[in-house]
């Protein structure tokens, strides 16, 4: 029997579409998934015509890959994707190839790559993003790990993911975890632009009192524009959703937003490593907020009032500031999600290209954009710039927002609209832009009551000194 190319193990959603992805690109594909009726509907229903091989258990699967072997796990992260790599370990040779494709945290694929290595075997944590169809038609995919296993899959994987202009949105990204430390840096970007965005609806329907066909029409002329990406563009078509009785759907939608805990291992992370990740962990948070709905209930016939509206001959100057808003926004929510990166490369040694990651989620993905191409050109620069805000397109850029993205978050304050995302994004703004700011009073208060110390402006910053500010006043150089 000829031998398969690759074993995919999970026949979920994720799993049975990237076997036909892998299949029609003319891969050799054998499948099996633990609960083989779901084996059996999948090939009753897409495998007239195509070569895929089924196996009943593992040993089977193993025993149907050529050498090396290359194994996809598409199962559930955690424990699954654990029991599936102790059955399979005793069953592998060294050089083969495990690539767990599931949501997996970076801190078990760091460990998984450094297990699997001591027995020879190549492990790779790959990040998966685009949900159904990007598995079927053309994922982004962010693998990394073992790098002697690149070689080996970077042909197939390239083959099946996305592409812009002949670029495909797959690229290695270093040694252990660094495939899925991208994946979740996507999904925490993913959770601030998806913020974003709900908060200027919220601002458009109840300071502005737009319809939700007005409000589609904006959504839709902005994907036009700057901010055109898939996120925006289905916002205008989910603006425009009817349910059975002709009103919009998304007022019959409970305002309570799930997840399943990315966006909080970003923020954690942020804080773990000291990364200022504002934008995004605000995002996490309303969240969480959004969840205590019966809490949020009692507290309005409380506290609550109804919001006033701008007069309408205002709306279209409001609109402008919200459009400039959500730009301006969205450019601090990546320029900390990629210093985020930056730390997380230093701490993990790991050697990032920032420009092929802002590029492998141009298409594929939930966050691709037209402006993930700008991010892409600032990495091209020489010198790199600091960061993204100080990049000088995004600089001008900023700058030329910054009078409307004040108006907005004015705008929010005044009209008691919550936008926890666009003016934490600004107050990030205001502090990043500020060279002298206010922590000489923070540092004063903590040598005051804990002998701190602190250091001066206007001498060898290598010093400390505390004050006796209950004593002479007078001021002593700590050791
Ligand atoms: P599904 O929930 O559709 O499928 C889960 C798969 O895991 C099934 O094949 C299931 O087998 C298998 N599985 C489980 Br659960 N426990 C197992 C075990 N102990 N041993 C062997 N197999 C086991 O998941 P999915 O949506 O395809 O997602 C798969 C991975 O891809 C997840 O980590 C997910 O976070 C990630 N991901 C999902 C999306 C998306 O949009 N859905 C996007 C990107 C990444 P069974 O049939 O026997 O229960």
């Amino acid at each position: 029997m000829t031998k398969s190319d690759i074993g995919i193990v999970g026949l979920g959603v994720m799993g049975a579409n990237l076997a036909l992805n892998l299949s029609d690109k003319g891969y050799r594909v054998s499948v099996y998934n633990r609960t083989s009726a779901v084996t059996s509907e999948f090939i009753e229903t897409h495998g007239q015509g195509r070569t895929i091989a089924v196996a009943d258990n593992l040993q089977q699967l193993v025993s149907q890959l050529g050498s090396p072997r290359v194994i996809l796990l598409m199962v559930t992260a955690g424990r699954a994707v654990e029991a599936v790599i102790e059955q399979l370990q005793p069953l592998l040779e060294p050089g083969d190839i495990v690539i767990d494709g599931g949501n997996s945290n970076y801190q078990d694929s760091n460990r998984r790559w450094l297990e699997l290595a001591a027995w020879g075997i190549h492990f790779v944590g790959m990040g998966v993003s685009g949900g159904e169809d990007g598995a079927r038609f053309g994922p982004s995919l962010m693998p990394g790990g073992a790098a002697a296993a690149w070689p080996v899959i970077r042909d197939m994987f390239q083959a099946i993911a996305a592409r812009v202009d002949g670029v495909p949105c797959c690229q290695w990204l270093g040694d252990g975890g660094a495939g899925h430390y991208v994946k979740m840096i996507h999904n925490g970007i993913e959770y601030g632009d998806m913020q974003l965005i709900a908060e200027v609806c919220h601002l458009m329907q109840h300071a502005l009192g737009l319809s939700h066909d007005d409000m589609a029409d904006c959504f839709a002329a902005w994907n036009g524009g700057r901010l055109e990406s898939y996120l925006i563009e289905i916002t205008a078509r989910i603006l425009r959703q009817r349910d059975r009785d002709g009103s919009p759907l998304v007022e019959r939608i409970l305002d309570m937003a799930g997840n399943k805990g990315t966006g909080v291992w970003t923020a954690h992370d942020a804080l773990a490593n000291a990364v200022p990740l504002t934008l995004i962990s605000e995002a996490v948070h309303a969240r969480m907020l959004s969840a205590r709905k019966s809490e949020r209930v009692a507290a309005a016939a409380l506290l609550g009032s109804v919001p006033t509206l701008v007069a309408e001959s205002d709306r279209s100057m409001y609109l402008d500031a919200l459009h400039d808003a959500l730009y301006a926004a969205k450019l601090v929510s990546y320029t900390q999600g990629f210093m985020l990166m930056q730390s997380a490369a230093k701490t993990n040694g790991w050697a990032l290209p920032f420009g092929d990651i802002a590029l492998l989620w141009r298409a594929g993905c939930i966050i691709r954009s037209r402006f993930l191409t700008d991010i892409k050109n600032s990495f091209e620069r020489e010198p790199v710039p600091p960061s993204l805000l100080q990049d000088p397109f995004f600089a001008a850029e900023v700058k030329a927002s910054e009078a409307g993205w004040r108006l907005a978050v004015m705008l929010a304050v005044k009209h008691g609209v919550a936008a926890p995302a666009l003016s934490s994004a600004l107050s990030f703004y205001d502090g990043y832009r500020c060279a002298n700011g206010s922590a000489n009073i923070i540092q004063a208060q903590r040598d005051f009551f804990g002998a701190h110390t602190y250091q001066r402006t206007d001498g060898d910053e290598s010093n400390h000194f505390h004050t006796r500010w209950l004593g002479d006043g007078g001021e002593e150089i700590a050791s």
